[in-house]
């Protein structure tokens, strides 16, 4: 009897650890895998990215395979970022004149050489039809109004650009527009596979810097509701068309304020990297105080909310300090464990990336060659 009883509850534990054995493989989505990745590395180094990097330098435009990351230091960047502003018009080409083709080519490419992509956009105005730079419109606005009221005519016959996405949510006069503009970026992406027709995730970072008011989704051009509503029907939108293939970047530009922060904060469920668009336009020691600043607190709420952190954007235009990665940007990247940091393009008049040639080119160097600087051969080791 004993025996019958232990031998029966033998063959049930047997069936449960088969069932076990036998239970169906979770598979992870690309953009989970990514993610994983990119926590993995974070713990490793910090990532250099940049911006465009094939497709032109400080020198040179269009030449197969070149890069002025690999011209100076012999390698890719582990991050290349690319910007689809345009593509919401059917342009054939984005707002820096990058054939969308050769962007859709390179983000393959990267991918295939164990890269990891970022994308940003800068659509243009859906309501008045302008650049993604707002600034320009909202003074030209001001300075109509005193001339409408002069001849005794009605505000609303000029449409105010600080309305902007109001416009664009569900029930506005743009928002079909807006949905058409979602659809064209989706279908972009929806056509980056790799060679085994596999989904390419990638890191995509719409509507940063809100925390600024020079694009028309930033603040004082809509508000915190606004802004949050615009976040989720992107987000929405892009991952029902397109499941599994999107890493959630957000980031607020240099000049964090905390208290107002968690106001536009789209939800720690709709985020999954916390960036941080830090450009030198004054002082070193303004701009160190400040990305100090900004990174304890933003690295903070990225420890304590699973979120990853990068410097999503970041710079000083024209290089002029030859120290600038290691004096100025290294010693925050040494203190935040931020996961990668992209410089801007390398454009004639307005590079922010290394380069040979460049004043800061040996720094960049010296800073690569600490470990804790990736390149994309660094990222493909196990
Ligand atoms: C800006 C500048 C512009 C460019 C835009 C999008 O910061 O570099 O020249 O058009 O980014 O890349």
């Amino acid at each position: 009897m004993r025996i019958k009883t232990f031998l029966s509850a033998l063959a049930a534990l047997v069936i449960t650890s088969t069932a076990t054995a036998k239970a169906p493989k979770v598979v992870k989505t690309p953009a989970q895998q990514l993610k994983e990745r990119l926590v993995k590395l974070q713990k490793r180094g910090v990532m250099y990215g940049h911006q465009d990097d094939p497709f032109y330098g400080l020198t040179w435009e269009y030449e197969d395979g070149r890069s002025d990351t690999k011209d100076l230091v012999g390698d890719y960047p582990a991050v290349m970022g690319f910007d689809l502003g345009g593509i919401e018009k059917g342009d054939a080409k984005n707002l820096d004149s990058v054939p969308f083709t050769r962007i859709h080519d390179e983000i393959v490419r990267h991918h295939e050489r164990g890269g990891i992509i970022t994308i940003s956009w800068h659509p243009r105005n859906p309501y008045i039809g302008t650049t993604a730079w707002i600034e320009s419109d909202i003074k030209a606005y001001a300075e109509a109004l005193p001339y409408l009221d002069k001849i005794g005519m009605n505000h609303n016959v000029l449409p105010n650009p600080q309305n902007t996405v109001r416009t664009i949510l569900p029930g506005g006069e743009k928002h079909q527009l807006f949905m058409q503009w979602l659809e064209r970026i989706t279908n972009f992406m929806k056509t980056l596979k790799d060679s085994k027709g596999n989904t390419i995730p990638v890191i995509f970072r719409p509507w940063h810097e809100y925390n600024g008011a020079w694009f028309w989704w930033g603040k004082g051009n809509c508000s915190a509701a606004e802004y949050k509503a615009l976040w989720n029907m992107t987000q929405d939108y892009v991952n029902a068309q397109i499941p599994g293939a999107i890493v959630w970047s957000n980031s607020p530009n240099l000049g964090v304020n905390p208290t107002e922060f968690p106001e536009r904060w789209p939800g720690d469920d709709r985020v999954d990297l916390l960036g941080l668009d830090a450009y030198q336009w004054g002082t070193e020691a303004a701009f160190m105080a400040q990305c100090e600043a900004d990174m304890a607190f933003l690295g903070k709420y990225a420890a304590e909310h699973g979120l990853l952190l990068a410097f999503t954007e970041c710079g000083i235009k024209n290089s002029p300090n030859p120290v600038w990665w290691g004096s100025v940007l290294k010693p925050i990247m040494d203190k935040y464990p931020v996961c990668y940091f992209l410089p801007w393009r390398n454009y004639i008049e307005e590079h922010f990336g290394a380069a040979p040639g460049l004043p800061t080119a040996e720094d960049f160097k010296q800073l690569v060659k600490t470990k804790q600087i990736l390149l994309v051969k660094d990222i493909i080791k196990k």
